[in-house]
């Protein structure tokens, strides 16, 4: 305990965040969380001034996945609380710390359909890791104090505490309890058991087919080192998942690439080959498996994952390791033999086939702009060090495909939820945690119309984004799942924008426009070399489909195809 004095809740609260060492809040007020605002003065945190509180969850959430902290969006009751469910259960389903405090109706209204009154707590729990209803001075201390512990800890998460406005304006005694926050029940810090860790080690040394796979856990647990010890000792060739993306680095020879539906062909077939899998911090999402009755059919399966919720729920494990990623491949390391897996790598390449003439970087150049090309050359020209934040379509695809991250923490997206309207905010909290990276957003015509408010709070913010708008007229990833499974039926697909470099400038902010492959190395220095927030429109070929593609529920190796030139040309 330290000395304290008389505060209100309101001042309590700015107290704990301070306290938990938060230094922006991302939000925006209302009536029933002035007395907050009002407080916030006192404190030495910046605010943020979103346009749309689901701006302020996704841009906690960039902070969040960007820097390994907790992220905080504060907002006000009712319409304020419900904007930001969103961006709550993106963070939810991509197990990201975030902390979010709303004001709620004094406690003595509630039930009373009082004005903008909603039962935030009963909204949200089943997005939340958990909840709080605070009616009490006495409680908002306490109640914070846990909520940061719970949304850090174990499997991350985002935990909302809402605050009655008489819990804020009342006052108490308050000195600051520092010790450790204990909860009946909670149990976040498990691990692996020793005979567990050597029946996995066996499995690994008699393995001649084995692939390792490296999901959000790696990042999250800050175990790429380790996972890159394990695989260079054992020879185990290595695939991602879009959220594992940078927590093992793409240019590794031992990388294969991404997994899944638009995962590579040869890393889909090399799992359907493998004779074992070490999935290592992910949760074997449907995305990622396929139809579960035909997939990896002859590999033994060895799950590593803190939550031991994910254990057998779609993919029966042979070995279990529950525990923190960074642990089990510390307890595992020097449990493993040196291994030789030559002969398997090069049977993955072998299975690479035509993938090179079917891949778009190969086939002649046609004059025409694609997405495919604006990432490889937005890889090259920053020579894949920048922190790259994606929205959610066909873009975000290609971004995975064709832009390398080798480091983890590079590549920001909505892979659970697939939340479009993500990544300008979250890209903005990201540059707020990381102000000397080169932040890049890439976006949909669709997804950035949805957030483009926040182009004005990046404004007000001198926050500099360079924001590629990968602009094919479409809700491009539905445009596609229409063609290949609708009969091309575009049924409300087609879609009209604003001019976006007027949108830009309408903003005080640079617009800029690409048509050509050969426009985007001048275009892009100019970007970069501007003040503030410049965003590009991309004008790319409109009906360009993401390949390879395993049909949602259909076997992981059966895939369809970029076609190659030689079919393309066929009547
Ligand atoms: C909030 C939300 N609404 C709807 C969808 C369904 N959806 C997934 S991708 C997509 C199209 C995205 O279009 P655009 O932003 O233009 O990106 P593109 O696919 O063309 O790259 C839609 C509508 C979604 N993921 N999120």
């Amino acid at each position: 305990m330290t000395a304290g004095g008389e505060r209100t809740g309101a001042q309590i609260l700015w107290e704990v965040l301070a306290r938990e060492g938060v230094e922006v809040v991302f939000g925006y007020p209302g009536g029933a969380v002035m007395p907050a605002y009002d407080a916030m003065l006192e404190y030495p945190i910046r605010h943020v001034l979103v346009r749309h509180e689901q701006g302020a969850a996704h841009m906690a959430d960039g902070y969040a996945r960007a820097s390994g902290r907790v992220g905080v969006a504060l907002a006000t009751s009712g319409p304020g609380a419900t904007n930001l469910v969103t961006g709550i259960a993106t963070a939810m389903l991509d197990s990201v710390p975030l902390v979010c405090i709303t004001g709620q109706v004094p406690s003595k209204l509630i039930g009373s359909d009082a004005f903008q009154e909603t039962d935030i707590t009963g909204v949200t729990l089943p997005i939340t890791k958990h909840n709080y209803l605070v009616t009490r001075v006495e409680d908002v201390a306490p109640m914070l104090r846990q909520a940061f512990y719970v949304a850090r800890s174990g499997r991350p998460g985002p935990v909302l505490v809402d605050i009655t406005k008489d819990a804020q304006q009342a006052s108490m005694h308050f000195t600051w309890d520092d010790s450790p926050v204990r909860l009946p029940g909670y149990r976040p810090e498990l691990r692996a058991r020793p005979d567990e860790i050597r029946r996995a080690a066996d499995l690994i040394d008699r393995a001649e087919r084995p692939v390792v796979f490296c999901g959000h856990g790696i990042v999250a647990a800050g175990a790429s080192d380790l996972l890159r010890e394990f695989v260079e000792k054992t020879g185990a060739p290595v695939a991602s998942t879009l959220l594992g993306l940078g927590g093992f680095p793409a240019t590794h020879p031992l990388s294969l690439g991404m997994m899944g539906m638009h995962g590579e062909a040869w890393v889909n077939r090399a799992i359907q080959e493998a004779d074992l899998l070490v999935a290592l911090g992910m949760r074997f999402d449907d995305r990622v498996t396929g139809k579960l009755e035909t997939y990896a059919p002859r590999a033994k399966k060895i799950h590593c994952e803190l939550d031991p919720a994910e254990i057998n729920k779609n993919v029966r494990a042979d070995v279990a390791l529950v525990g923190d990623v960074a642990d089990t491949l510390r307890a595992l390391l020097p449990a493993v033999a040196r291994g030789d897996r030559h002969s398997w790598v090069e049977r993955i390449h072998s299975l690479k086939g035509d993938s090179a003439v079917r891949d778009i970087q190969t086939l002649p150049p046609s004059g025409r702009l694609f997405a495919a090309h604006v990432m490889h050359d937005l890889w090259r020209i920053t020579e894949g060090k920048a922190l790259v934040v994606t929205d959610v379509g066909q873009h975000q695809m290609w971004e995975a495909q064709y832009y390398k991250h080798d480091h983890p923490r590079k590549l920001i997206t909505s892979g659970g939820l697939g939340t479009m309207g993500f990544a300008l905010p979250a890209a903005l909290g990201a540059k707020l945690a990381c102000p000397d990276e080169e932040v890049w957003v890439i976006v949909g015509d669709g997804g950035f119309q949805m957030t483009a408010a926040e182009l004005s709070t990046c404004a007000q913010e001198g926050a500099k984004l360079h924001v590629a708008v990968i602009n094919n007229g479409y809700l491009g990833m539905v445009r596609q799942w229409q063609e290949f499974f609708y009969g091309g039926r575009y049924a409300a697909t087609p879609m009209k924008s604003p001019d976006f470099v007027k949108l830009a400038e309408a903003h005080g902010l640079v617009g800029l426009r690409v048509t050509q492959r050969e426009q985007i190395a001048d275009v892009v220095a100019t970007a970069r070399a501007a003040e503030g927030t410049v965003v590009i429109d991309f004008r790319v070929e409109r009906e360009d489909s993401v390949y390879p593609m395993v049909p949602a529920g259909a076997d992981l190796h059966d895939m369809i195809r970029r076609p190659t030139p030689a079919e393309a040309s066929e009547p």
